[in-house]
C-alpha cells in the first residue's frame, strides 16, 4: 500500500467502498488523514466498518463542513448523466473532488527512496488510456519489463487499485491502466510516458457525449505533460492530440495499426504481419508479429506497436522487447483460446463489451458461431454489419436479444436465452473449421456481476463440452 501524504489530521470523504474506495481509505489513514467513508450499498459500508473506518452518510450536508476533499470511486458519476448527491453536496460546499489516481500522484510528488533502497533512478510511471486495448497494452508492457529483468508493477483500471501497489522503489516502472472515469477526475497526473491508443464511442452518458469522452482521455496529456507521449493516430482525435502533444511532451511517438507512418517523426506501425519502428528517417527495427502467439488480429498489432513504443521510450532494446512479446501469455477474456474439439475452436472474448471491440474479434476469424448480447450499448451492433458475412449463426442472449435480432435481419440467428443454452447450441451446430466465439458487444450486468464472471461462466461451460467430446 502507498500511504498518501498531505492530509495529516484532516477529514477526507471516501465515496464508494469497492476496490478503489477501500484502498484509498487505507492509504489515506496510513498517511495520517481521517477517512470518512460512505457507500450507497450495505456491503460496502459493512466492509469499511469491519476495518474500523468511520462511516457517515455523505449524501447529507453536514459532513462537508470540515472536509478537505471528497475521493470518488470511478463508477460513481460526478457530473453526467447527473451528479451523485454526495458529489453535488461537495461541489456546492467548495470541497475539492479527487480520486485515487490524483492521490497516487500526490504521493509520488513527495516520493523518497526507502532507507534500504540504493538504486540509482527515481521510479518511472507509464499510463495507458484509450477506448480498447488498455489492459492488453498495460499487461504487455509490464510483462516485457519483467521478462527483461526490470522491476515493474501493474495497477489501475486493470483491477488492482493504484494505492494498493507496493511503495515504488528506485529503478522500478509503475504501469497504470487508466479509464476515462479516472483521467477525468484526477487532480494531479504526472506520467513519464503516456499512451493514447484509440478512440471509439463508449461510456458516452458519463461524459456528456464523444467530445467529453475525448476530453477526459486528453487530460492525461494536458494535465499530465508526460516526457514521452505515445499516440495512436488512426482516428481524427489521435491526429489532433498528436498536434497538441508536440507542445506538451518532450517527445512524441506516433503509432498506427492501419497505415505506414514513414516521414511522420518517430513512429511504430503495422505493415502486413510486421511491426516496424521508424526513427530519424530510417527503419530502426522490425518484428514478425506471428511470433507473438497471444497477440492475434490486427487490433493486437496496434497494441503491440503501442507497447513497443513505450518500452523503447523506457530505454529497452529491440531484442529485449521481442523476447517479451514472444513469451506474453495474453489476458483472460480477451480473445482467449479455450480449446479445440473436432476442428472447432472455442474463444472467450467476454471483454468485448462494446461494438468496436466485438468487431475486432469478428475480424479475427473466418466462420463464426457468434454468442452475443447482454446490456446493450448505444448504437447496438449496427456498426458491425460489414462483418456479418463471417457469422454462420448468431446465438443471442440477454436484454439486447430482440434489438440485435432486428439488426441481424437475414443473418441466421436465434434468441438463445441464457449463456448456457446459447453455448450448448452453438457447440452442437458448429462444423469443423468454425469458431464458437463469445464476443457480446454488451455490458454483462443484466445477467452477470462483471465481464469476468461472464467469461468465467463461458470457460466452465466450454470445459464441460470439451470433456464430453473427449470421452464421446
Ligand atoms: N456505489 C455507490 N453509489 C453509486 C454507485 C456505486 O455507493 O451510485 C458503490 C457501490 O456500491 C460499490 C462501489 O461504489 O461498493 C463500486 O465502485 P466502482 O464501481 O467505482 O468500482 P471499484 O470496485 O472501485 O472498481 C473500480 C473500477 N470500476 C469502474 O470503473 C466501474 C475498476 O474497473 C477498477 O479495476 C478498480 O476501480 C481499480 O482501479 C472495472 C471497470 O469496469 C474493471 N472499468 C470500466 C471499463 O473498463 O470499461 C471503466
Ligand atoms: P480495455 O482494457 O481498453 O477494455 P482490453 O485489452 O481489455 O481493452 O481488450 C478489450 C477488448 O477490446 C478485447 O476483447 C478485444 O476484442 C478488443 N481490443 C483489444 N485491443 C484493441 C484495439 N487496439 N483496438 C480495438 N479493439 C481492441
Amino acid at each position: 500500500m502507498i500511504p498518501v501524504p498531505g492530509y495529516e489530521g484532516c477529514r477526507v470523504g471516501v465515496l464508494g467502498l469497492g476496490r478503489t474506495g477501500l484502498s484509498a481509505a487505507r492509504a489515506l489513514e496510513a498517511g495520517g488523514a481521517i477517512p470518512v467513508c460512505w457507500d450507497d450499498g450495505d456491503a460496502g459500508r459493512q466492509a469499511a466498518e469491519a476495518e474500523g473506518f468511520a462511516v457517515e452518510d455523505l449524501n447529507r450536508e453536514r459532513p462537508y463542513e470540515d472536509m478537505a476533499a471528497l475521493i470518488m470511486s470511478p463508477g460513481i458519476p460526478h457530473l453526467y448523466p447527473e451528479p451523485h448527491p454526495a458529489a453535488a453536496r461537495a461541489m456546492s460546499a467548495g470541497v475539492p473532488l479527487d480520486n485515487d489516481i490524483g492521490l497516487f500522484f500526490d504521493a509520488m510528488a513527495a516520493w523518497e527512496p526507502a532507507e534500504d533502497d540504493d538504486g540509482e533512478n527515481d521510479p518511472r510511471i507509464v499510463c495507458v488510456t484509450g477506448s480498447n486495448g488498455k489492459s492488453t497494452v498495460s499487461a504487455l508492457i509490464h510483462h516485457i519489463l519483467a521478462k527483461a529483468g526490470k522491476g515493474a508493477q501493474l495497477g489501475g483500471n486493470i483491477g488492482r487499485g493504484v494505492l494498493d501497489l507496493d511503495p515504488p522503489r528506485c529503478d522500478e516502472t509503475i504501469v497504470l491502466e487508466l479509464s476515462s472515469y479516472q483521467t477525468e477526475l484526477a487532480r494531479r497526473m504526472a506520467p513519464d510516458v503516456a499512451l493514447f491508443l484509440n478512440l471509439t464511442d463508449d461510456h458516452l452518458d458519463r461524459h456528456g457525449g464523444r467530445g467529453g469522452y475525448f476530453a477526459a482521455k486528453r487530460r492525461l496529456f494536458e494535465a499530465g505533460a508526460p516526457e514521452v507521449a505515445v499516440i495512436g493516430v488512426d482516428e481524427p482525435e489521435g491526429l489532433y492530440l498528436r498536434d497538441r502533444a508536440a507542445a506538451l511532451a518532450e517527445r512524441v511517438i506516433s503509432i498506427s495499426g492501419a497505415r505506414a507512418l514513414k516521414g511522420e517523426g518517430w513512429s511504430v506501425y503495422l505493415k502486413k504481419n510486421h511491426l516496424v519502428e521508424w526513427r530519424a528517417g530510417k527503419q530502426a527495427a522490425s518484428f514478425d508479429l506471428r511470433d507473438a502467439h497471444a497477440l492475434p488480429g490486427a487490433h493486437n498489432g496496434q497494441n503491440a506497436c503501442a507497447a513497443w513504443a513505450a518500452c523503447r521510450a523506457l530505454g529497452l532494446g529491440p531484442r529485449q522487447i521481442e523476447a517479451g512479446m514472444r513469451s506474453f501469455p495474453g489476458l483472460p477474456h480477451r480473445l482467449e483460446k479455450l480449446g479445440e474439439a473436432g476442428g472447432v475452436v472455442f474463444v472467450n472474448d467476454s471483454k468485448a463489451t462494446n461494438a468496436a471491440a466485438a468487431g475486432k474479434a469478428l475480424a479475427a476469424f473466418e466462420r463464426i458461431r457468434w454468442i452475443a448480447g447482454g446490456q446493450a450499448k448505444a448504437g447496438g451492433i449496427e456498426p458491425l454489419a460489414p462483418l456479418f458475412d463471417r457469422v454462420a449463426k448468431a446465438y443471442l442472449i440477454g436484454d439486447s436479444a430482440a434489438g440485435f435480432a432486428a439488426t441481424l435481419g437475414d443473418i441466421p440467428h436465434q434468441i438463445g436465452g441464457d449463456l448456457s443454452t446459447a453455448t450448448a447450441r452453438a457447440a452442437a451446430d458448429a462444423k469443423p473449421g468454425e469458431t464458437v466465439l463469445l464476443a457480446p458487444a454488451c455490458a454483462s450486468f443484466d445477467q452477470f456481476s462483471s465481464f469476468e464472471a461472464r467469461g468465467d461462466a463461458f470457460r466452465a461451460l466450454v470445459a464441460e463440452i470439451l470433456r464430453e467430446k473427449e470421452t464421446a
